[in-house]
């Protein structure tokens, strides 16, 4: 192997440890703080309350929607990522502080993978939701891998709403309630499957594909 082979193969894997090093860095940088849930006791139902608003209001990207998670201790978090113990009923509360539109998939209206495939609306049950009626909806709640979805009515888009996270409940908004079972340990991707991302193409940019507002990680433990 002559020197200067032998310097190319030494630049090269450099510059291949430094890309892997900055985006590694970049990564962990960019991760959402994870809120965490234990059961009051073993095998006990787990409450978790979730809000989604319009607009964030502040940092980075102040105009764009986000899901925010309440901590344990009553704390609203700007995170998407929370983690569950595994095999427990986990009872799901979203406050819902958005506007809606008509879905594009109208699947997606419909109630599934949840206790009795119901999830209730301001305390009334339903299994589907006609998006192209009333305020529409505003997002979804959905684990691919669970097959857990659930859509979330959108609020009266000229009603004085919430613009700046996170959104007390004095403003207009829906309570979404309904549970399911977490699986065993692991961690599973859950996002909104409404293009809501507003001035992106197609809708599906910037907080849909952005840890953190409109998808996260549901992270079970044993
Ligand atoms: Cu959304």
């Amino acid at each position: 192997m002559s020197l200067a082979w032998k310097l190319g193969v030494t630049v090269v894997l450099f510059a291949i440890s430094v890309t892997a090093a900055i985006v590694l860095i970049v990564n962990l940088l960019g991760t959402p703080p994870v809120v965490n849930f234990t059961s009051p006791s073993p095998g006990a139902p787990v409450n978790v309350r979730l809000q989604t608003v319009g607009s964030f209001g502040s940092g980075s990207h102040p105009t764009w929607v986000s899901y925010l998670v309440r901590s344990p201790q009553g704390q609203w978090v700007h995170t998407t990522v929370f983690q569950v113990p595994e095999h427990t009923r986990i009872n799901v509360t979203i406050d819902q502080y958005d506007s809606g539109s008509p879905l594009r998939n109208q699947q997606l209206g419909q109630v599934t993978g949840t206790y009795g495939s119901v999830a209730s609306l301001n305390g009334r049950l339903f299994r589907v939701i006609n998006s192209n009626a009333g305020n529409g909806v505003g997002h979804t709640f959905s684990i691919p891998s669970l097959g857990v979805n659930v859509p979330l009515s959108g609020v009266n888009g000229n009603a004085n709403l919430c613009g700046a996270a996170p959104c007390t409940t004095s403003s207009p908004h829906n309570v979404i309630r309904f549970s399911f079972n977490s699986p065993g340990p692991g961690s599973y991707r859950w996002q909104c499957f409404v293009p809501c991302g507003l001035g992106f193409l197609y809708g599906n940019g910037g907080p849909m594909s952005t840890l953190g507002y409109m998808g996260g990680f549901l992270k079970v433990v044993a």
